[in-house]
Parts: structure tokens; C-alpha cells; sequence
């Protein structure tokens, strides 16, 4: 195929990593039904993908991973800045020249056998005033398929490049050439991972995995780590951040971001159906916010992804009753679920299982079967603008002011429902200790308690403490009259037998409604060592009732769980050496000095 542009650098390009990896052929992707249909049918008949009962799920398929390819691989990513100082201590770091000499090794000749696909995409609308264009080189069908969905792709976004815009190169390759007449498998993929991250020349590469987070590079790889690199450059912020618009009964309009660690909620957060009478909220992002500041003083968000790439297990009528709408409309791609008999797609969470599925790992199962039927890190993949509760201004370049941050993590003890930070400097100090038991969406144990700062840990495409630097610093660019107030939540509370003081989702919007109080100026707040807490009558819970003492539970701080954790954030702000900004330190001391 003859190449649809003539932007000079990104034929070169182009035609260098051909030559490297030896590709049977090269296809531009102009993002267009036929293409997509055409890619879908090549990947049914490989067997990548399994066409579902359009009765059930029209225009949706089912993939599942080879077994070892389910999760991030936060121990293979690394961030390749030409100074080892840059990448700091809370990431992988090797040099440049030399991640590269090792790399362009692996690609040489690893698309040998296979198509390699041109995506040309674009991060955020494309009539931003600055779009932020990438281009994915990837010999994975299935990536293209999936890029379409999560990011704005094909023939406009080459078009709106011309011929010298700025873009990211993505280079992505499952590493596993097939040699003439060789079978491919389901899942290709190889046994050496790199995810690769060159900040300085804007370069992303990708060897060995197919999963999403580790080759849909758009997502995490660009609009985190890269971005984060540009936004500390540019003075604005790339965070792992879900976007709300929240309007009161009164129909007075809030926007809300919020971070919060990968499987911790945030799509059910997003996509939250109030319980309380009048109150609604809409859809603006699940995971990903760049804000900037506006004219007006004002920080201003965007979602830059196209698509939701959920967590699957968990998500049913009750918990995300939209986000079983958006995917009752079709066009998803499941991946390392379930698969009924009749070719509808099954996970944990959905009730009581039917009597036989397929499991993720393609077996027959049954519900006397020891293990679950789907990875707890399965996903679904499908455009955000099939969901019910997609706000208007989702498509706005200009993006929606934020009125409220919250940081958020998965605790068992210690960290009450809900806590109002001081100012933002005492706000950047709680996103700074921010701690989550880890999940499933990341390869390596679950449930150990990490400090996770902004749930950027994993993300941050600098060092860490310049990155705590940067948020510091843009709260000096603003009053704080004018900045967004700062909110730590946790919903993941239990009481002595394990069950959970809180019940979360479409409850939350009662935490959320006091919030909006606070912001307003109204709303019952008491000191506490850690920030201002409700009391437990500040929290409206009209039709609810919880076991007596439970909320006064959720919300308590305990001095002593506190004091325990001084020790664990002396020790993780000495990782950032000289690095960790004084205001932080100067926070912990207060916070001591206030717990006694
Ligand atoms: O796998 S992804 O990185 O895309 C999702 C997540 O872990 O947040
Ligand atoms: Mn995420």
C-alpha cells in the first residue's frame, strides 16, 4: 500500500522500523468500519478473537491471553532518561543507547511473518488547540482493533498531522515471528517483556506483551508517562484520574477528578448512578485526566481516551448498572473472561454462575470449579461514547473546571471514608502518602500495602520527587480560593470480621454530596490530625441504614493506627533523598506534632 501522507519524518520512520522487523506488508489504519470488520474477521480466523451471539452482544468478541500475559509488568517498564537522576528511585531505569542497542536486537526481524500496522492517533479531541498526536507501529491486529476503540485513530488524524506535526513514536511488537508456513497461535507473544520509555526523544517501545496496559500505547505508556514528562515541562499535570460532572437537585453544577490505583473503582466511580433522589452524575473520564490551567486561574480537564478498559469482575446491574448498558450496546472486546454456552461473556460478580462456561484460560468449567472463571485483571474494552451517562462536554477541548480533586486507595484500617485536606499544600501531602493494597491489574503479589502517590506510582515518567515538586509548585501559580480542594477517600474500610464498613457505589454519592457541601462553604467538618473529618451526622443517609456505629467507624481516626504509620512515610519520603519537597516534610511534622 502506498503510504497516505507525506509527512516526511514519520515515512522515515516508517520505513526504518520496516526494514529493522521485516514485515510481510505494511498497513496504514484509516480507522473505518471496513477496516475494523476486515481485522476482526482476520483475527476470528486465527482464533485471537471469538465472535459472541449478537443476540446477547452485537458486533462483540472474546479473547483470552496466553496465561502469562494478564497484567502490567511494572518490573519489566522502564523509563530511559538520558540522566539515571531523572528516572529517579521509584522506577526502572537503563540508558538510552543502551536499552536501544538491546531492543532494536529483539525487533530485528521480529514482524517476519506478519502485517505491520501504521495507527496514526491523537490524545484529547482533535480540535484541541494543541493535539497531541502519536503514531502506533504495532504487527498485533488485535492492538488495532483495541487502539481504535481507546484512542481517536486513523485517516483524520494523519491529515490533521501534515506534514511536520509533532508526534510520539509507539513501537509495539508481540516479538514473535513466524517462519514461512509456521502456524500463528491465539496469542502470540514472547517470554522477554521491555516496556520502554524514552522521554527526552518522545519514543515509546514495546516488546513482548499484547495485554492492554503494556501495548495499547496511548494509554498508560503515552498519556501518563510521557505526558507526565511534558506536563512538568509545559506546567500543567497528566494523572491517573477519573472526571465526573456532578449536578445537585438544586441543579448547581460540580466537576470532580479523582485518582485512585488501577482496579481500586474508578469506572464505577465515573459511571456512579445516585442513590440519592435528584442528584446525577455524568461521565467525563474512568482513568485518565490532563488539566491545565485556564485564563481564569482555573484547572481545566480533559480525558484524552476514546474508549473504557474496565475491570470486568465486580461490574454487574448492581455495582455499574451503566456500565453493563454501554456494553449491552456492543462493539467490545472481552478479554480473559468467561464464555457461556450460547456466546454471551461471564464474570465473578454477575450473580450466580451458570452451570457451564468456557474459562479464560479456555477450559470447561463449572461453579464447583476451585478457581474463578475469569482473571480477576479481565477486562472490557468499548467506546465511552455508547455510555448513557457520557456528559456533553466530554468532546470539549477546552475540558471542564475542576472543583474538587479526590486520592483514593484500597485500606482495610487507619484511613477514615472520607477527609478534607487544609489547603493544597496539605492536600498534595496526602496524594504524596497516598497507600493501596495492590490488586490483580499489575503481574506480582495482591493485597500488599504500597504507598502509591497520586496512583501515579507506577506511571510517574520522571522522578517522583520532582514530580511531587511539580504539583507544589502549580499550587503557588493559583489562590487557593481558585484551586481545585483536596479530598482523600476510602471505601474500602472493614470492621473486625472483614465485612465492609461502607457500602460504596451508588452510596458514595453521599460522600460526595458533603464534599460538594464543603465546597460550598456549608457542611459539618471536625479537626482531626489527618484533615477535616463529618461527623457522622454531617453524612445524609435518608434511606439507608447501616448497623449502628458502622459510619462512626468508616469515619474515625485513630491516633494510634496513625502514629503506626509515621514510621512508613518517614521511610518512603527518605527514598526521594534530597528530592522530596520541603513543604512535604514540613507536613509530617505538623502531622506528628499534631498525633503527639
Ligand atoms: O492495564 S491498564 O494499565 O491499561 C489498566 C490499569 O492497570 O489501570
Ligand atoms: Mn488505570
Amino acid at each position: 500500500m502506498s503510504a497516505p501522507t507525506d509527512h516526511r519524518d514519520l515515512l522515515t520512520w516508517v520505513r526504518q522500523v520496516a526494514d529493522l522487523t521485516r514485515p510481510d506488508r505494511v498497513v496504514w489504519c484509516d480507522g473505518s468500519d471496513e477496516e475494523y470488520r476486515r481485522l476482526t474477521d482476520e483475527l476470528v480466523g486465527t482464533g485471537t478473537l471469538v465472535r459472541l451471539n449478537p443476540e446477547h452482544r452485537p458486533a462483540s468478541f472474546w479473547a483470552c491471553t496466553d496465561p502469562t500475559d494478564v497484567a502490567r509488568v511494572e518490573e519489566r517498564t522502564f523509563i530511559c532518561s538520558a540522566d539515571e537522576a531523572d528516572a529517579g528511585p521509584t522506577n526502572n531505569w537503563v540508558a538510552p543507547d543502551e536499552m536501544k542497542r538491546a531492543m532494536t536486537e529483539l525487533y530485528r526481524g521480529a514482524m517476519r511473518g506478519r502485517a505491520m500496522y501504521v495507527i496514526p492517533f491523537c490524545m484529547g479531541p482533535l480540535d484541541a488547540e494543541d493535539p497531541k498526536f502519536g503514531v502506533e507501529i504495532t504487527d498485533s491486529a488485535y492492538v488495532v482493533a483495541s487502539m481504535r476503540i481507546m484512542t481517536r485513530m486513523g485517516g483524520a488524524v494523519l491529515a490533521a498531522m501534515g506534514t511536520d506535526a509533532q508526534y510520539v513514536r509507539a513501537l509495539h511488537s508481540v516479538g514473535m515471528p513466524l517462519e514461512p508456513g509456521e502456524a500463528d497461535v491465539p496469542w502470540p507473544c514472547s517470554r522477554t517483556k521491555y516496556i520502554s520509555h524514552f522521554p527526552e526523544s518522545l519514543e515509546i517501545w514495546s516488546y513482548g506483551s499484547g495485554y492492554g496496559g503494556n501495548s495499547l500505547l496511548g494509554k498508560k505508556c503515552y498519556a501518563l508517562r510521557i505526558a507526565s514528562v511534558l506536563a512538568r515541562d509545559e506546567g500543567w499535570l497528566a494523572e491517573h484520574m477519573l472526571i465526573i460532572k456532578v449536578t445537585s437537585p438544586a441543579g448547581q453544577v460540580r466537576h470532580i477528578a479523582g485518582a485512585f490505583p488501577s482496579a481500586c473503582g474508578k469506572t464505577n466511580l465515573a459511571m456512579l448512578d445516585p442513590v440519592l433522589p435528584g442528584w446525577k452524575v455524568e461521565t467525563i473520564g474512568d482513568d485518565i485526566a490532563w488539566m491545565r490551567f485556564g485564563p481564569d486561574g482555573r484547572l481545566y480537564a480533559v480525558n484524552p481516551e476514546f474508549g473504557l478498559f474496565g475491570v470486568a469482575p465486580g461490574t454487574d446491574w448492581t455495582t455499574n448498572a451503566n456500565a453493563m448498558r454501554t456494553l449491552a450496546r456492543g462493539n467490545a472486546i472481552f478479554t480473559n473472561v468467561a464464555r457461556t454456552d450460547d456466546g454471551d461473556v461471564w464474570w465473578e460478580g454477575m450473580g450466580e454462575p451458570p452451570a457451564h462456561l468456557t474459562s479464560w484460560t479456555g477450559e470447561p468449567w463449572m461453579p464447583s470449579a476451585g478457581e474463578p472463571s475469569s482473571h480477576p485483571n479481565s477486562r472490557f474494552c468499548v467506546p465511552i461514547g455508547q455510555c448513557p451517562t457520557l456528559a456533553a462536554e466530554y468532546d470539549d477541548p477546552r475540558g471542564v473546571p475542576i472543583d474538587a480533586i479526590l486520592f483514593g486507595g484500597r485500606r482495610r484500617t487507619t484511613v477514615p471514608l472520607v477527609a478534607e485536606a487544609r489547603d493544597w499544600t496539605h492536600g498534595v501531602y496526602l496524594g504524596a502518602t497516598l497507600s493501596s493494597e495492590t490488586t490483580a491489574a499489575a503481574a506480582g503479589a495482591v493485597g500488599v500495602v504500597r504507598r502509591d502517590p497520586m496512583a501515579m506510582l507506577p506511571f510517574i515518567g520522571y522522578h517522583a520527587g520532582d514530580y511531587l515538586n511539580h504539583w507544589i509548585s502549580l499550587g503557588k501559580s493559583a489562590p487557593d480560593t481558585v484551586l481545585p480542594k483536596i479530598f482523600y477517600v476510602n471505601w474500602f474500610r472493614r470492621d473486625d470480621d472483614g465485612g465492609f464498613l461502607w457500602p460504596g457505589f451508588g452510596e458514595n454519592i453521599r460522600v460526595l454530596k458533603w464534599i460538594i457541601e464543603r465546597l460550598d462553604g456549608r457542611g459539618a467538618a471536625v479537626e482531626s490530625p489527618i484533615g477535616l473529618v463529618p461527623p457522622a451526622s454531617a453524612i445524609d443517609l435518608s434511606g439507608l441504614s447501616l448497623p449502628p456505629g458502622a459510619l462512626e467507624a468508616a469515619l474515625a481516626v485513630d491516633p494510634d493506627e496513625w502514629r503506626a504509620e509515621l514510621p512508613l512515610i518517614t521511610e518512603w519520603f527518605e527514598r526521594f533523598g534530597g528530592k522530596l519537597p520541603a513543604a512535604l516534610w514540613a507536613e509530617l511534622d505538623a502531622l506528628k506534632a499534631r498525633l503527639g
